[in-house]
């Protein structure tokens, strides 16, 4: 069988063994080779493992690196579908073909004997040559592979040629929802193997919760002994077990005891972490406590580099997500580079390390000929799920082994589960599409409706084998562009349930791939066929700035929970392990925003899954509205994160603002030069607009309730999108028409009927304006008319201002956007923005940058001039320099282009995000039905303090 069909695994390696370091010789073989593409097998150069080849007409390339990332082809990004016909294990003969080639001598000390040429990752297959000889092919790309090179090798001018297929049979087992990508994406060394070295070695480190003694016992060669200074062991046989008081490892306490295993000719430095997993009672636990898994799903992705990642970039990832209150990480859908484990195993954060597995274009066929029940296929199975166990099984960060993802059910996943049953009893099993839960041990489901979890919380569930089993939602919470809404919710159960064990948000980062100046995503390469933004679905942006969402979620799950008691202040623990004694707390007064008071305060320890209740500091008196912001935060530097670290934080109104004394309006309406004028205002005659306010040219406000849709809105995950009723609705255009303009008395009322075309429903929308010395007020009345379906993306008024109003300042929820069932990150406070600023950058636009519980908002010039909108009591704006329609018209951020004013929404309600671009709508609660609603704003002209 040519062996780019052949659906076996690769050949010519030596076993799978575990991922280390050690004092044997090793040469980084990464850096600069030469590199020809070519368009197939067939148009690839021969003799390219000859030493008197000649490359110098090649072009070079870095390697670890993707072609594709280096002008050579083009990326291309599907989720589902293979980019090739389903013919397996036959691939196109038009199958890019990247021939690498090195030339590199051995240090002049490098010993005889032995050694390993080890590829950390070649996607999709690679043949090796090593002067001249074959060493074989690799199969499964995010997996290592190793050849033994020690007689092949001479001192100087070793000639390393690596020929890479795009595609390979193992193409159908890589149908990962990522761009497809080729070459060496991963480090290439070459090691020494000194005789009566340590060829392999698994430390089992166990922690007993009831003795709190630890164990250790090294499964490794002969003659082996193990230190470990720090527990004054030495000389230890590794093979023997050994028990002794220990401080156990958890993502809370990633404690590890420095060790070395040594023979007489090799020395392994080992970092041991003494830690436990178990099933008990339905719950999956560590060290005898229930795990609560704030998750997420992270792809290895960098917007330059694409799966290439370096150490910088992964420690990047670890430090953000424990700032971020993220304790668990699920590597979708392939073990990561083996650096970011290591780095779990530091800072701490639970893992599912999954294999590299994904047959995802079989479903749109029925799974018609999925490999996961095809016996040519189950060795390549079995040799991905060996190959992940054995690389990572000294990590004490993994606490389950995942077979894969969506790969449907079949005999080759059950085999590999019972592989790994066998080798390593002390992890449990995980793997998703094993719907019967026949070969987990853990209930899993992706993007579940929070009706579902909570029935399976009640142990609803009529399947008695999966209804006893823990529950995770390996994925959940898409964070495509604006949303997810409702993880409050989701939180709210797996509190509620204790077999209801987390989950792992879908996902952590945009895969968008820098462009020139945007990011790109599926489509913009000329991709026959691709799946557009779907890939841009993370809670960072593809340069790892945090989108919105990543607050929210650090919010939703922090660790410690402050919030107001009958008695003052309660804080509760929601660590799994750690009492609340690394935390200080603060506090904070501020009136209308402004700190007028802070201190220190005094909160006992509190052990994990407890609360107290402290009284509130004594406060001094305050004008206007005022709250009390307690924040917990890392009383001294840890690993991941400085002192002052906030992890959590609530606040406690103290007192509202005071009732304004009321005015004498300042009527009445008269007209001059064609205009109506009510005190601070001018408004066309003959549609009651507004048209200036002070010095300053305005439009409207008028009635508004389209917002530029959502990838949620858009989503199909829940039903018929929110976007399609709304568009049917014309909600999008709709039309003014001005009914009576009344301006004969103190006040201007203006009557109108808003309404799509072609269609009988509308909304009327009466305006009644009253002057109050340099202030208008304008109260709203809103009253569907006739039958109107569904739901409003939104409910309020849009606006537009000069230009020059650059400078955004408020009192009410912030600093960050919001939306009613995403807004837990926002707090009361006093904010300031540029117009600018106050725009989330989505890779794809849409609707962004809403900022809720707004009791006022300034808008102003460089000069200090500008308008003031006040809540009656709150509204919720935005600020952009572009329309909604115009938002909703662009496909890359640099479609945005400025225009000459500042258009304004003023909201009395926004619809929910919700999660329908791949999992469930809005919930009820936040869907913006249409009825009868009345608001209240006032408007000035200012000028800042
Ligand atoms: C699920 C996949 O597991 C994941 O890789 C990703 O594609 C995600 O969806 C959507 O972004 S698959 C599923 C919802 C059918």
């Amino acid at each position: 069988m040519p062996y780019l069909e052949d659906p076996g695994p690769g050949r010519g390696s030596v076993p799978a063994r575990a991922a280390f370091t050690s004092d044997a010789p090793a040469l980084s073989l990464n850096g600069t080779w030469r590199f020809r593409l070519s368009p197939g097998l067939a148009a690839a150069p021969a003799g390219i493992e000859g030493d008197d080849f000649d490359d110098s007409a090649w072009d070079e390339l870095p390697v670890p690196s993707l072609w594709q990332l280096h002008g050579h082809g083009r990326p291309a990004y599907t989720n589902v579908r293979y980019p090739f016909p389903v013919d397996p294990p036959h691939v196109p003969s038009d199958n890019p073909t990247g021939d690498h080639r090195l030339r590199f001598d051995l240090p002049a000390d490098w010993p005889a004997g032995s050694a390993l040429l080890r590829f950390d990752g070649i996607d999709s297959c690679g043949r090796i040559w090593l002067n001249g000889t074959e060493l074989g092919v690799t199969r499964g790309s995010r997996l290592p592979a190793e050849f033994e090179v020690g007689p092949l090798l001479r001192p100087h001018g070793n000639v390393l040629a690596v020929r890479v297929h795009q595609w390979s049979a193992g193409s159908y087992l890589e149908d990962q929802d990522m761009w497809w990508l080729s070459g060496i994406f991963r480090g290439v060394t070459l090691l020494a193997r000194p005789d009566g070295g340590i060829g392999d070695y698994w430390v089992r480190a166990d922690y007993d919760h009831t003795t709190g003694l630890g164990t250790v016992q090294v499964e490794t060669g002969p003659d082996v002994v193990l230190d470990i200074p720090e527990l004054e062991i030495a000389g230890h046989p590794a093979g023997e077990p050994l028990a002794l008081p220990v401080e156990p490892w958890t993502a809370e306490t990633p404690r590890l005891y420095d060790g070395i295993l040594s023979t007489v000719a090799e020395r392994v430095p080992v970092r041991i972490g003494f830690r436990t997993v178990s099933i008990e009672d339905g719950q999956l636990k560590v060290n005898g406590r229930r795990l609560l898994l704030r998750g997420v799903n992270r792809h290895e992705h960098d917007p330059r580099t694409g799966r290439v990642v370096s150490p910088e970039t992964a420690l990047a990832d670890v430090l953000l997500m424990k700032r971020h209150n993220v304790n668990a990480v699920r590597t979708s859908h392939y073990p990561p580079d083996p650096a970011f484990l290591e780095l779990c195993d530091t800072h701490g954060l639970w893992v599912i390390d999954e294999c590299d597995l994904e047959t995802h274009g079989f479903e749109p066929l029925g799974w018609a000929g999925n490999p996961s029940s095809d016996p040519i296929w189950a060795d390549a199975y079995l040799d991905r799920m060996r190959r992940t166990v054995e690389r990572d099984k000294n990590r004490p960060s993994v606490i389950l082994w995942s077979l894969g993802n969506e790969s449907h059910t079949g005999e080759n996943l059950a085999r590999m589960a019972d592989w790994v049953r066998h080798r390593d009893p002390t992890r449990p099993i995980h793997y998703e599409g094993d719907h019967e839960c026949a070969y987990v041990d853990v209930h899993s489901r992706m993007y579940a409706t929070h009706e579902e979890v909570e029935r399976i919380g009640r142990r609803e569930d009529d399947n008695a084998r999966r209804r006893d089993l823990p529950f995770v939602l390996c994925e959940y919470g898409h964070a495509m562009g604006n949303g997810p809404g409702g993880l409050l919710e989701y939180r709210e159960l797996f509190e509620r349930y204790p077999n209801c064990q987390g989950g792992f948000v879908w996902e952590w980062i945009d895969h968008g791939l820098a462009a020139d100046e945007h990011f790109a995503y599926g489509g913009d390469f000329g991709e026959p066929i691709h799946d557009g933004n779907f890939v841009i679905d993370g809670l960072l942006f593809p340069d790892r700035t945090p989108s919105p969402s990543l607050a929210e979620f650090a919010k939703i799950i922090e660790p410690v929970r402050i919030s107001a008691g009958a008695s003052g202040i309660v804080v509760r623990n929601h660590h799994d392990f750690v009492t609340t004694a690394h935390l200080t707390f603060t506090w904070t007064l501020e009136d209308e925003g402004i700190t007028v008071a802070q201190g220190v305060l005094d909160v006992p320890s509190v052990p994990s899954g407890q609360s107290v209740s402290v009284p509130l500091p004594v406060l001094p008196a305050t004008g206007g509205e005022s709250w009390l912001t307690v924040s917990a935060a890392l009383a001294s530097a840890t690993a991941w994160a400085p002192a002052g670290h906030v992890v959590g934080w609530g606040q406690l109104p103290v007192s509202a603002a005071p009732a304004a004394a009321p005015l004498p309006p300042r009527g009445p309406v008269f007209r001059t030069g064609g205009r109506l004028v009510l005190g601070a205002g001018a408004f066309d005659p003959a549609t009651g607009v507004l048209t200036s306010l002070g010095e300053h040219a305005v439009h409207g406000p008028r009635l508004d309730v389209w917002r530029a849709t959502t990838d949620n809105d858009r989503g199909t995950f829940a039903g018929r999108p929110d976007a399609d009723q709304w568009r049917e609705a014309g909600l999008h255009r709709m039309q003014h028409r001005v009914i009576a303009v009344d301006a004969d008395g103190e006040e201007l009322v203006v009557r109108t009927r808003v309404a799509p075309p072609a269609l009988p429903s509308g909304l009327l929308a009466d305006y009644t304006w009253t002057a109050f010395d340099d202030r208008l007020r304008l109260r709203v009345a809103v009253t569907p008319d006739g039958e109107f379906p569904g739901t409003l993306p939104r409910l309020g008024l849009t606006m537009a201002v000069p230009g020059a109003f650059g400078a955004a300042e408020w009192f009410g929820g912030g600093p960050g956007e919001a939306y009613p069932d995403s807004r837990q990150a926002a707090r009361i406070g006093r904010f300031s923005r540029s117009v600018d600023g106050l725009q989330t950058p989505y890779v794809f636009p849409q609707e962004n940058g809403n900022r809720t519980a707004v009791r006022w908002a300034r808008l102003t010039a460089p000069d200090g001039h500008g308008i003031q909108v006040d809540g009656d009591p709150v509204f919720d704006f935005t600020a952009r320099r572009w329309t909604a329609a115009e938002l909703e018209a662009a496909r890359h951020t640099d479609d945005l282009v400025p225009g000459e004013l500042v258009h304004l929404t003023l909201d009395v309600a926004q619809h929910g995000l919700g999660s329908a671009s791949c999992g469930p709508g809005v919930l009820p609660r936040y869907r913006l039905v249409p009825q009868k609603t009345e608001f209240t704003l006032w408007f000035r002209a200012v000028r800042s303090r």
